[in-house]
């Protein structure tokens, strides 16, 4: 019996939900970073074998809107939470369960839909305190499994993706094999350059980052892709950051993002980076939609 469905991956801000999905696909179509909120778009990505076919849908981390880009980020949970067949529901296992987070949960399970807790980071969490919330979790009627994973050590994945099967209904396949992913190169592009900033500074500058690609152009006899982006930034201030003494600091960014690139496009990269500032853009709707952030250009 061949299984298909849609799997929800949900859960607070850098739990691990993107580093999951990307593990489990097999292919980096979410960015991570330690920062929170380094997600702001729902992305697809498919897994494909003998027994099923399922569509895990990353989420931004579930957190207060407070701006246009927020509320997108927010609104794209809800929609990505309704009409699924299963919800994978992440803790980090490094830090307590609280009380409210079991509330949480049990909203989840109310809503109807199948619900498997995952308590992540089993490698560097307390097992005696992580075996604690167990039950507390398993007070949650309703509730198919909880599965304590680590995806650095490749605990429990298995099991993990088991219990999935189990849960999801009986279908034929809707994509081809080797299709991974709803997101357009160039957007994956963008994100990888995007984390090489959640990486390198602190942690105001990023959030206030958008990547666009005037240049995208790609030379077959060469093998080789001519890129410039432009890294949008709220404030002047962040723009002299960004850049760095003597251009140092953005060097250094172009640097490691077009090593990245490499790897990623098989192929050489020649990438040109320029810091624009387009003064708080994430508090006006018009560019935070022209920005790609809007639901339409990259969510089908
Ligand atoms: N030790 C450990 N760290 C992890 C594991 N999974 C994810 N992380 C780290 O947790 C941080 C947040 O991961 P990310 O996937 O971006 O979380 P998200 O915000 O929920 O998507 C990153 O620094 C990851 O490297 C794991 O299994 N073990
Ligand atoms: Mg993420």
């Amino acid at each position: 019996m061949y299984k298909f469905g849609k799997v929800t991956i949900v859960g607070k801000p850098n739990v691990g939900k993107s580093t999951l999905l990307n593990k489990l696909i097999g292919e980096k179509i979410s960015i991570v970073s330690p920062k929170a909120q380094t997600t702001r778009d729902v992305i697809n990505g498919v897994l494909t074998t003998e027994t099923s076919q399922i569509v895990f849908v990353d989420t931004p981390g579930i957190h207060k809107a407070n701006n246009p880009l927020s509320k997108y980020m927010v609104q794209g949970i809800r929609s990505a939470t309704a009409e699924v067949d299963l919800i994978l529901y992440l803790f980090d296992g490094e830090k307590p369960v609280t009380d409210k987070d079991v509330e949480a949960l049990g909203h989840y399970v109310e809503s109807g839909t199948p619900v498997i807790a995952v308590l992540t980071k089993l490698d560097r969490a307390n097992k005696e305190r992580l075996v604690s919330y167990v039950p507390k979790l398993g007070a949650v009627a309703g509730v198919k499994a909880i599965i304590p994973i680590s995806v650095f050590r490749l605990t429990n994945l298995d099991m993990l993706m088991e219990e999935i099967e189990k849960n999801l209904p009986e279908g034929e396949r809707m994509y081809d094999e080797d299709y991974l992913t709803d997101k357009p190169y160039m957007y994956l592009v963008s994100e990888r350059i995007r984390e090489k900033i959640l990486y390198y500074y602190n942690a105001e500058i990023p959030h206030g980052i958008s990547i666009e690609l005037p240049e995208f152009d790609y030379d077959k006899e060469k093998n080789l892709y001519t890129i410039s982006a432009d890294i949008i930034c709220e404030k002047q201030s962040h723009k002299g950051i960004l850049i760095g003494k003597q251009g140092a600091a953005l060097k250094n960014t172009a640097t490691k993002a077009r090593i990245d690139l490499e790897g990623f496009l098989e192929a050489k990269v020649f990438l040109t980076l320029f810091v624009k500032v387009k003064e708080n853009w994430r508090d006006r709707p018009s560019l935070v939609s022209e920005f790609g952030y809007n639901n339409k250009i990259y969510n089908d």
